[in-house]
C-alpha cells in the first residue's frame, strides 16, 4: 500500500526524534561539542531547541526554602551546610498553611511550578508526611509541584508520587571525578540511586549541577554525559552558576567566564534536546546580555522571585522587563 504524504512526514519526524534523543553519549563527544566554534555550537543548540520547544517561551518556577540551614552534609558550595559559618539562620520546617500562602502568591505572580527545598541529608518519614500535605495543597491551587529534600528511599519516593508530586530535584552537581572535591558526606552513587528511586516511582526527574566550582571543562562535559546517559533524560535540567557565598570553602572561587557558561547550556540542550533546561542560580550576578545568550543557547526555564533558597535572585520587575525586551512569554 502506498504511503500518504502525512505518513511519510510522520515517519520522517519519528526518525528525527529517534536520532536526536540519544542515551549513548560519550565523554569525548561531549568534549567535542564544547570545542566547536561558539557560533556553530549555538546554531546547533538553537536548531534543536526549535524542534522541541517554542523558542520564545520560558517556564517559570518559584522557589521556597521550607526548612533552612543546619544541614549535616558538607557540600562545599552550600550556605546551608552546618559545616561552615555563613551566617545563614536556621529555620525549622515551615507550617503547611504558610507554605500554601506563598504558593498562592507565586501563582498570582505568574509561576506555573512551585518548588520547595529543604536542607536535609534525607527526610524522616514524619517530615515526609508534612511535605506530602504541602504537595497536595500546591496541586489543589493548580500549580505543578516540585520538592528537593535530599536522598530518598524507594518507599519515600512512592509516597511522594501518591501525594501527586510532579518533579523531584536532586542534582548530581558535577562530574563523578570532581565530586569528591566538593562533597565527602555522600557518594555520587547515592545521588544516582535516589534518581532511580524517583524515576521508578513515576515522578519527573529534575537533575543538573553547578558550573564554576573550579572544575575543568572536561568535568562539565562529564556531568552532562552522566545526565544524558541515564535510562531516561531528566525531564528538567537545572544549570546553576556557583553563587560564591562567604564562609563556604568556595567563597573565593573566581566567577566563570559567561561564554563558557552559555556553552554549557548549549551542550546540555544538544545532548538532552527534549528536556527543559533551567538557567538556575547565578542570574543576579549575570548581565542581561549573558542571560539572553543562555536563552538563545536553549535555556527555557528560570526561577522567578527575589530569593532563591537563601541567596538573591533578580527582582520580578527586572525579569519582566528582560522578558519584554526579548519578546519572551511565560510557558503556561
Ligand atoms: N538538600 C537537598 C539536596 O542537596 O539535594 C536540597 C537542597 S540543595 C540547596 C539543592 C541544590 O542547590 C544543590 O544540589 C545545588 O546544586 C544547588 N545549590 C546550593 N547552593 C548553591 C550555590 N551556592 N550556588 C549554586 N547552586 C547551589
Ligand atoms: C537547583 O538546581 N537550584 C536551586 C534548586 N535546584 C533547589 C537552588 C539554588 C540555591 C542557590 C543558593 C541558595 O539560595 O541558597
Ligand atoms: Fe545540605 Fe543540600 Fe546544602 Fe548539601 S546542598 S549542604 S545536602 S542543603
Amino acid at each position: 500500500m502506498a504511503l500518504s504524504s502525512k505518513d511519510i512526514y510522520e515517519r520522517a519526524a519519528l526518525q528525527t526524534v529517534k536520532a536526536d534523543i540519544r542515551h549513548d553519549w560519550t565523554l569525548s563527544e561531549a568534549e567535542e561539542l564544547f570545542a566547536k566554534p561558539f557560533n556553530d555550537l549555538i546554531f546547533e543548540a538553537q536548531t534543536l531547541h526549535r524542534r522541541y520547544f517554542d523558542p520564545n517561551e520560558v517556564q517559570i518556577s518559584t522557589l521556597l526554602s521550607i526548612k533552612t540551614g543546619g544541614c549535616p552534609e558538607d557540600c562545599a558550595y552550600c550556605p546551608q551546610s552546618a559545616h561552615y559559618d555563613t551566617g545563614t539562620d536556621k529555620v525549622a520546617l515551615m507550617e503547611v498553611d504558610s507554605v500554601l500562602a506563598a504558593a498562592r502568591e507565586a501563582k498570582n505572580s505568574g509561576a506555573s511550578r512551585f518548588c520547595m527545598g529543604a536542607a536535609w541529608r534525607s527526610p524522616t518519614d514524619r517530615d515526609l508526611e508534612v511535605v506530602c500535605k504541602m504537595v497536595e495543597g500546591v496541586k489543589a491551587l493548580g500549580l505543578e509541584s516540585c520538592v528537593t529534600l535530599g536522598m530518598l528511599k524507594d518507599e519515600q519516593a512512592r509516597r511522594l508520587s501518591d501525594a501527586g508530586l510532579d518533579y523531584y530535584n536532586h542534582n548530581i552537581d558535577t562530574s563523578e571525578e570532581y565530586y569528591g572535591e566538593i562533597i565527602t558526606t555522600r557518594t555520587y552513587e547515592d545521588r544516582i540511586n535516589t534518581l532511580g528511586n524517583v524515576r521508578d516511582a513515576g515522578i519527573n526527574v529534575c537533575s543538573g549541577g553547578i558550573v564554576g566550582m573550579g572544575e575543568t571543562r572536561s568535568d562539565r562535559a562529564g556531568m552532562l554525559t552522566t545526565l544524558a546517559t541515564l535510562p531516561e533524560h531528566p525531564q528538567s535540567v537545572p544549570i546553576n552558576m556557583l553563587v560564591a557565598v562567604e564562609g563556604t570553602p568556595l567563597s573565593e572561587e573566581p566567577t566563570i567566564d559567561a561564554i563558557e557558561f552559555v556553552s554549557t547550556i548549549a551542550v546540555a540542550r544538544i545532548m538532552m534536546p527534549a528536556s527543559v533546561v533551567r538557567l538556575s542560580a547565578g542570574r543576579k550576578e549575570m548581565s542581561d546580555e549573558a542571560q539572553a545568550l543562555c536563552f538563545t543557547a536553549g535555556a527555557n526555564s528560570i526561577f522567578y522571585g527575589d530569593v532563591l533558597l537563601t541567596t538573591e535572585n533578580p527582582e520580578r520587575k527586572a525579569d519582566m522587563v528582560l522578558f519584554d525586551r526579548l519578546g519572551i512569554r511565560p510557558m503556561t
